[in-house]
Parts: C-alpha cells; sequence; structure tokens
C-alpha cells in the first residue's frame, strides 16, 4: 500500500537547526521504510531558484509547489526554510489539503542561534556586511498556530534525534 504523502514545512531563524532537524528525520523516515524527500532553502538557492532573488515573495511558495508535487506522489516531502513572513507560509499552507500540511516551528531565540553562528552570518549581518538578515535587520514572524513547535530543553538545542523523533512520533498519532 501506498504512503500518503504530506509537506513538513520547517520554518525559523538561520542557525535554529532546520537543516539539521530536516536530515535527521529524513533519516529516520527512511530507516522506517518511508519514501521522504528534503528540499533545504540553501541549497535551491544554487539551483531550482536560483534566477529568483533571496527576497522574492514567491519564492517559498515556488518551493511549496515542489514540495506539493512531491507529496501527491506519496513522498514525505520536507522543506527547510527560514520563510520569515506568515503570510508566505500561509499561502504555502493553502496550496496543500489541511491535512497534508505540518508547519514545525524552531522555537529558538534568536540570542541562542546568534550565538551558535554557526557560518559566521550573525556576526557579518551584525558588522553591517549582509544588509537585511533575518532577525537583525529584517524581521521574523513567528507562526501563530502551527502544527509542531520544537523547543530549547534546560536552553540547550535537543539532539537531532529527539527532534527528529517529535516529529515521527506526530505523524505517526495523526
Ligand atoms: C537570513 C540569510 C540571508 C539573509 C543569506 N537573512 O542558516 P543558513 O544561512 O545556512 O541558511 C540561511 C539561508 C536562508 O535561506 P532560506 O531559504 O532558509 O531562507 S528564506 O526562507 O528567507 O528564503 C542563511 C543564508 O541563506 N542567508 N542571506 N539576508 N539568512
Amino acid at each position: 500500500l501506498m504512503q500518503k504523502g504530506c509537506v513538513i514545512w520547517i520554518t525559523g531563524f538561520s542557525g535554529s537547526g532546520k537543516s539539521t532537524l530536516a536530515s535527521m528525520l529524513n533519516r529516520q523516515l527512511h530507516c522506517r521504510g518511508h519514501v521522504s524527500y528534503v528540499l533545504d532553502g540553501d541549497n535551491l538557492r544554487h539551483g531550482l531558484n536560483k534566477d529568483l532573488s533571496f527576497k522574492a515573495e514567491d519564492r517559498a511558495e515556488n518551493i511549496c509547489r515542489v514540495a506539493k508535487l512531491f507529496a501527491d506522489a506519496g513522498v514525505i516531502c520536507t522543506a527547510s526554510l527560514i520563510s520569515p513572513y506568515r503570510r508566505d507560509r500561509d499561502a504555502c499552507r493553502a496550496l496543500v489539503p489541511d491535512s497534508m500540511f505540518i508547519e514545525v516551528f524552531m522555537d529558538v531565540p534568536l540570542k541562542v542561534c546568534e550565538e551558535r553562528d554557526p557560518k559566521g552570518l550573525y556576526k557579518l549581518a551584525r558588522a553591517g556586511k549582509i544588509k537585511g538578515f533575518t532577525g537583525i535587520d529584517d524581521p521574523y514572524e513567528p507562526p501563530m498556530d502551527c502544527e509542531i513547535v520544537i523547543q530549547l530543553k534546560d536552553g540547550k538545542y535537543q539532539t537531532p534525534k529527539a527532534m527528529a523523533e517529535q516529529v515521527v512520533t506526530y505523524l505517526e498519532e495523526n
């Protein structure tokens, strides 16, 4: 029997752990025999979206269209994108049947992401060398009502395994 596909939309600051969660989730789903695929905003920028500007409002929607195609084919498709604007995420949600869109919010305070700064981008943004950086001089609108919230534990990042298990549990229960 073919599995039912869905779109898992991971949103949050740069450095909040979106890509880490996406790739661990992908692994855990594969291990359980599911067909799963990851669309990562940062990687797509170099391929599928390379002709679109960083700010293009329709970028999130474009990626969601692709995710929907995968989901229609029965794939659990995870899209990992800062997607800072609620309006854009809601436009994505509107493309997909309700039960097939799962929004995951990486609820990590900016301060923590900035301390981690895995690529040194926050430092550059603070120095004014990157303009319009999400959280620094550009807004991030957290979801008000999403399916899954990933939080810190005792002020620290959870393990990738623990984060992925939270999503897998949601999928199993729903
Ligand atoms: C935020 C930026 C910016 C600006 C480049 N603001 O954490 P990263 O570094 O490795 O991934 C981020 C990526 C942002 O792409 P997304 O597709 O996830 O975001 S969005 O939904 O807004 O399109 C970050 C880096 O590119 N980056 N410039 N100005 N992050």
